[in-house]
């Protein structure tokens, strides 16, 4: 079975999203989730111009051959873009060898592990009562965990709080203090512990912005109140930062969701400096690549919680519930769902019902894509916010 043709769809139904359709000699169609937020053209084009010409008439069910040539054979590894469009090739593959199988995408990743897919949601509020209302609307939507993410006093707009200005084309700029942070959190995990009690798994995320003395200092204030997990605490890309996070605290902490490939953990897996892997299928390489990263992790005890915002398609997020669903080394999975014009544009695929995720018995992945309905909704430019210290300096978002 051959690929014989390949869309790069670019379509904005409440925000952007970049998908990859193969489609084979057989008649079958396999989808991809490439898109990254605030670069969806950056892939678009790297998929376009330089992957899919490499695949026209190649063999569609040789999915780590190619995986490995588009890794090894492009000279230059790694990186979100590059990844985000190998990733999308390799879950279109998975979903047409699924489909010629007559499974659904699970089944080929070794069955089930699990009856259904725990998930957490967010709750933020700028102060107590906003954040007890919106942990309340989470739990009622089912929800068995919660990231809990809070406004600082004297800062405008915090991460997770603001709200973004309707129709701004340049980044927003937040405003971002780490000391008045520090003083500020644990008293906010305090009251939201006496609020809703010891059982409901909490989480929060630092978003990369501490220094590793400050991330300790944070972890070990945070111990009372037991969290699930502190996600991000220092910037990504300094693996050895969370060694003296990690002699300091016995907060589990999770990282990964800007990460590309293995490497990127190899220090924190193999010297057991963190508990949960964050990295979606879709900007990773795909499930292939997934899935042997939560086999290294199982080796040392590490689990899943795979990136699950908006920004993550119905195509990717679909491709994540198959994997969570199979592998034994599930820990939770992040969910907040879609605009509702996305179902307009991807339907089927998995079911969100009492907090849990389910991928579905249809075979593949379970999404199709309405071209029709995409091309309603054109590509919208779009960025990430950006944080600014009180004089007007850079600091990590
Ligand atoms: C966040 C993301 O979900 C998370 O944990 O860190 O919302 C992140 O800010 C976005 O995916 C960036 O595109
Ligand atoms: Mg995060």
């Amino acid at each position: 079975m051959r690929i014989v043709d390949a869309a790069v769809v670019v379509t904005s139904p409440g925000r952007n999203f970049v998908t990859l359709q193969l489609r084979t000699d057989a008649g079958l169609t396999g989808l991809g989730d490439a898109t990254l937020n605030g670069r969806e053209l950056a892939v678009a084009a790297y998929l376009s111009e330089h992957v899919v010409p490499l695949l026209i008439g190649t063999d569609a069910h040789a999915i780590e051959h190619t995986w490995q040539s588009l890794y090894r054979g492009a000279y230059w590894r790694r990186g979100p873009v590059t990844m985000a469009a190998i990733a999308a090739v390799d879950v279109a593959l998975w979903d047409i060898k699924a489909q010629v199988a007559g499974l659904p995408l699970y089944q080929l990743l070794g069955g089930a592990s699990r009856d259904r897919v725990a998930t957490y949601g967010h709750a933020s509020g700028r102060d107590l009562p906003e954040l007890f209302d919106s942990i309340r609307a989470r739990l009622a939507e089912g929800y068995p965990a919660v990231r809990v993410q809070t406004g600082v006093p004297g800062l405008q707009r915090v991460y997770a709080v603001a709200q973004p200005d309707a129709d701004t084309v340049l980044p927003v700029v937040e405003d971002w203090d780490s000391a008045a942070y520090l003083r500020h959190l644990p008293g906010v995990f305090e009251s939201v512990r006496n609020e809703f009690g010891p059982d409901l798994p909490l989480l929060h995320d630092v978003h990369h912005r501490l220094s590793p003395q400050q991330a300790a200092r944070l972890g070990r204030d945070l111990e009372p109140y037991d969290l699930f997990w502190l996600e991000d605490v220092t910037p990504a890309e300094d693996q050895s930062a969370l060694r003296l996070v990690r002699q300091h605290t016995t907060v589990p902490l999770a990282i990964g969701e800007v990460f590309n490939t293995v490497f990127d953990y190899q220090t924190l897996i193999t010297e057991r400096l963190i508990d949960f892997v964050r990295s979606p299928v879709t900007h990773f390489g795909g499930i292939t690549a997934v899935k042997k990263l939560l086999d290294l992790a199982a080796v040392y005890g590490i689990r899943s919680g795979l990136h699950g915002p908006a920004d993550i398609s119905p195509v990717g997020m679909a491709a994540a519930v198959h994997l969570d669903l199979a592998v034994h080394n599930f820990g939770i999975q992040e969910f907040t769902g879609h605009p509702p014009a996305a179902a307009e544009v991807f339907r089927g695929g998995y079911t969100f019902r009492d907090g849990h995720l389910h991928p579905g018995e249809a075979p593949g992945l379970g999404v199709t894509l309405d071209l029709d309905a995409a091309a309603a909704y054109p590509y919208r430019r779009a960025y990430l916010p950006v944080n600014r210290l009180h004089d007007g300096s850079v600091h990590d978002w």
